[in-house]
Formats: structure tokens, C-alpha cells, sequence
């Protein structure tokens, strides 16, 4: 059967396969070679790295449009690549160069892109979801249909900005689309350890948010899932939280000796890698030929490379810039 692109089903299928794959493997080779040039001292400041967690990303954002908004957290590398930002330029921001996608002034929790509606980035635990609130009310206001996705961890539900920003876009029918990527943890605490109710759906339908769960560890379900909540947001119908069930397989941030689980316990959750699950559900569908896999790898290492080298050669911010940006000059 011809579908309206010209493609086959089994060849769009296998595009879309294929696409899902790259994003995930450009998030994991990116970050261990972030991780390789923080230990060579060539990124410093903070670094969390997104790896187990890449089917999230890369599930989630090609469900939204290029109109549609994203607010992410400090491990937000793999949603800006994901999102189409490209390597280079965030590369460059965590090595503070002045060609980095914040011009060097965020390093690699602050990533910030306007031209593609990414708007952080951001250090705070829960200070992405107020923002989110204000985009969505600017677009109520201005009856735009578009819908502001909004990432956060696990340890934000912990925050009162989390039940603040729940509550008012319920009240108010806001489309804001909230992610709850639940890695378990924030950093050394489990969530059984913080939250007298841990089932976060249960805490956004207290606000009246309507919530569902997804497999964070793979792409598909994220996509589906993210599909869904998007279209019932984008129908006027208010907010919704998907919240996707994943896991970190590194530690919280480069200094963290991880003493608050096991190797078993990681061990498990590695045996679910959403890569080699996706290649093996690939190849079991017929959709991933001999040296498919071989092919996107090196073309990802390719990209990661030429990020490296566009870091590298950036020009580095002039000492006067120092506190460019911080106050905004003074009215009249
Ligand atoms: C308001 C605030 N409190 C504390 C911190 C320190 N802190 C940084 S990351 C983090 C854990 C957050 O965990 P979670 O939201 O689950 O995200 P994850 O790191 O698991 O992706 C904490 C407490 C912070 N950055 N901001
Ligand atoms: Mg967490």
C-alpha cells in the first residue's frame, strides 16, 4: 500500500524506527563524550547526564510541534537534541564558549533556544513549571492552540511551585502538558522516602489534572502516550501529566558516590536499556537490515565529533560580558 508521503507502511515504519534510534544513540554518545570531557577537565561546573532515560526524549518531542513549547530541567541535554538543537551549539555552552546556544553564559543546565520555543534549562528543582504555567496563559490569552510541555523530575513534586503551577492551570483550563520523568530518585532520595503518597497521578487528579503512566524505557509507549495527552491538550481540554517511569543509569551528577542503591538494583534497570530493547524489537520487525545500526552509529559519531570541534574552535566570551544579561539596564 502507497501512503500519502509515497512511502510503503514497512518503509515509513522503518523511517520512523530509524529516526527514534538515531535521537536516542545522538543523546547517549553526546553525553559519554560530554562525560569524558568533564573528567579532562575540558566542561566544568555541574554535569547530569540523561543516560537510560533517552527513550523519554525521543519519544516525547516528536509528538509536539515546532510551535508548541518546552521546558525542561538541568538534565536537559537530551531534550534539546531531541528537540533539533543542534550539537554544536550545545557543546559549545558546556564548555562556555561565546557560540554556545546561551552564549556560553548557562553551561550545560541552562540551555535556552527561543527560535525553537526551548525555554531552559533550568537549575531549580521545579522552577520550570511556573514558567510553563505563564507560556500556556499567554497562549490562552492570545488563543493560540499550541501546548507547552513541561519536564520535571520526581523531586519536584516535592516543591510547592509544582502544586502551585497543578492547581492553577487546572483552574484556569491552561494547555500545559506536564512530564513527570520518574527516575525514582532525586538525587540520594527515594521517592517512598519523601512523599506520604507517591503515585503521582494521584497527586495531579487531587488538583483535577487528568494523569496517565508510560514506560519511560521505551520510545514507542513515550510517543504514544505523549500523543494522546497532547491532543487532549491542545482540544482546549486543560492541563494532563503524563508520568513516564524511567531510570538513570549514572549517577546523579559527576560527584555522587551513589550509596543510596544497589549495583543489583541498577544492574536490573540496565537489562531494560531502551537502545538495545528498540534495536532488538527493530530487527525482530523486520525493520533494521545488516549494517543499519552500524551506519547510525557512525553517523552520530560523526555529529559528536564535529560538536567537539565547533566547541573547541568557539571563541571564548570577552571579560567584559562578564555580567551581560544578568540585570536588565536600568528604565528611564
Ligand atoms: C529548589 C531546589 N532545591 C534543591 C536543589 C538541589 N537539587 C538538585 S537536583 C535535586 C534532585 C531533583 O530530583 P528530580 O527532580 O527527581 O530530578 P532528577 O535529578 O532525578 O532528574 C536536588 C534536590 C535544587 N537544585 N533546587
Ligand atoms: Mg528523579
Amino acid at each position: 500500500m502507497t501512503l500519502e508521503t509515497g512511502q510503503t507502511r514497512p518503509a515509513q515504519e522503518r523511517a520512523h524506527g530509524l529516526a527514534r534510534l538515531r535521537t536516542m544513540l545522538l543523546i547517549r554518545r553526546f553525553e559519554e563524550k560530554a562525560a569524558e570531557l568533564y573528567t579532562r577537565g575540558r566542561i566544568r561546573g555541574f554535569l547530569h547526564l540523561y543516560i537510560g532515560e533517552e527513550a523519554v526524549a525521543a519519544g516525547a518531542m516528536p509528538a509536539l510541534t515546532p510551535d508548541d513549547a518546552i521546558v525542561a530541567t538541568y538534565r536537559e541535554h537530551g531534550h534539546a537534541l531531541a528537540r533539533g538543537i543542534p550539537a554544536g551549539a550545545l557543546m559549545a555552552e558546556m564548555f562556555g564558549k561565546a557560540n554556545g546556544v546561551s552564549r556560553g553564559h548557562g553551561g550545560s543546565m541552562h540551555f535556552f533556544d527561543v527560535s525553537r520555543r526551548f525555554y531552559g534549562g533550568h537549575a531549580i528543582v521545579g522552577g520550570g513549571l511556573p514558567i510553563a504555567v505563564g507560556l500556556a496563559l499567554a497562549d490562552m490569552l492570545q488563543a493560540r492552540r499550541r501546548v507547552t510541555a513541561c519536564f520535571f523530575g520526581d523531586g519536584a513534586v516535592a516543591e510547592g511551585e509544582f502544586h502551585e503551577s497543578l492547581n492553577l492551570a487546572a483552574l484556569w483550563r491552561l494547555p500545559v502538558l506536564f512530564i513527570c520523568e520518574n527516575n525514582l530518585y532525586a538525587m540520594g532520595t527515594a521517592l517512598e522516602r519523601h512523599q506520604s503518597q507517591p503515585d503521582v497521578r494521584l497527586k495531579a487528579q487531587a488538583y483535577a489534572v487528568p494523569a496517565a503512566a508510560a514506560d519511560g524505557m521505551d520510545v514507542l509507549a513515550v510517543e504514544a502516550a505523549t500523543r494522546a495527552a497532547a491532543a487532549r491538550v491542545r482540544g482546549g481540554d486543560g492541563p494532563f501529566l503524563l508520568e513516564v517511569r524511567t531510570y538513570r543509569f549514572r549517577a546523579h551528577s559527576m560527584a555522587d558516590p551513589e550509596l543510596y542503591r544497589t549495583k543489583d538494583e541498577v544492574e536490573r534497570w540496565k537489562a531494560r536499556d531502551p537502545i538495545p530493547a528498540f534495536v532488538g524489537r527493530l530487527r525482530e520487525q523486520d525493520l533494521l537490515g545488516d549494517g543499519d545500526e552500524a551506519a547510525v552509529e557512525a553517523s552520530v559519531a560523526a555529529e559528536v565529533e564535529e560538536a567537539v570541534r565547533i566547541a573547541e574552535a568557539g571563541p571564548w566570551q570577552p571579560v567584559e560580558d562578564l555580567t551581560k544579561d544578568v540585570y536588565t539596564p536600568a528604565g528611564p
